[in-house]
């Protein structure tokens, strides 16, 4: 059986990581892709009324970072000690904090546009070089 991955059409977002892992370790998967106009209809028949959703041998697993995990782990991704776990768990928490921060007023959408105004943009720079550095811990 293979693995279904739920999400919106066009979009990037949420879903990447999970993407990212599946095409590294060459799992095979198909996606589920959602156009934005069929949201509002499809929206209360997913379990937590929000995407990525993964869809394996009939059951259904939310949250991004859960269904990440579950990829990264079958791929010996997360470490070779509790340290290393532990330091992946971190890596992947700074990129959530930094979705978070970027996006309210979809900013990340405007960016992605070229919409943004140059103080959004200035702000937009300074979350992602805040990221950049947490990341270069790693
Ligand atoms: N904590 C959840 C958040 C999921 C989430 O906010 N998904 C967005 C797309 S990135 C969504 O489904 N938005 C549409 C909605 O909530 O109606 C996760 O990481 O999976």
């Amino acid at each position: 059986m293979v693995y279904k991955v739920h999400y919106f059409e066009n979009l990037g977002g949420r879903v990447e990581f999970t993407k990212v892992l599946l095409e590294y370790g060459k799992i095979p998967y198909e996606m589920v892709n959602i156009p934005a106009a069929e949201w509002p209809k499809l929206k209360s028949t997913y379990p937590e009324g929000h995407v990525p959703v993964l869809e394996y041998e009939g059951k259904f697993l939310t949250q991004s970072l859960s269904i990440a995990q579950y990829f990264a782990k079958k791929l010996n991704l997360l470490g070779k000690n509790d340290w290393e776990e532990a330091q992946a768990y971190s890596f992947v928490l700074s990129i959530e904090d930094t979705i978070s921060a970027l996006k309210p007023n979809s900013r990340i959408m405007k960016i992605v546009k070229g919409e943004t105004t140059p103080e959004e943009e200035e702000e937009a720079t300074k979350i992602l070089d805040k990221a950049t550095k947490t990341q270069d811990i790693f």
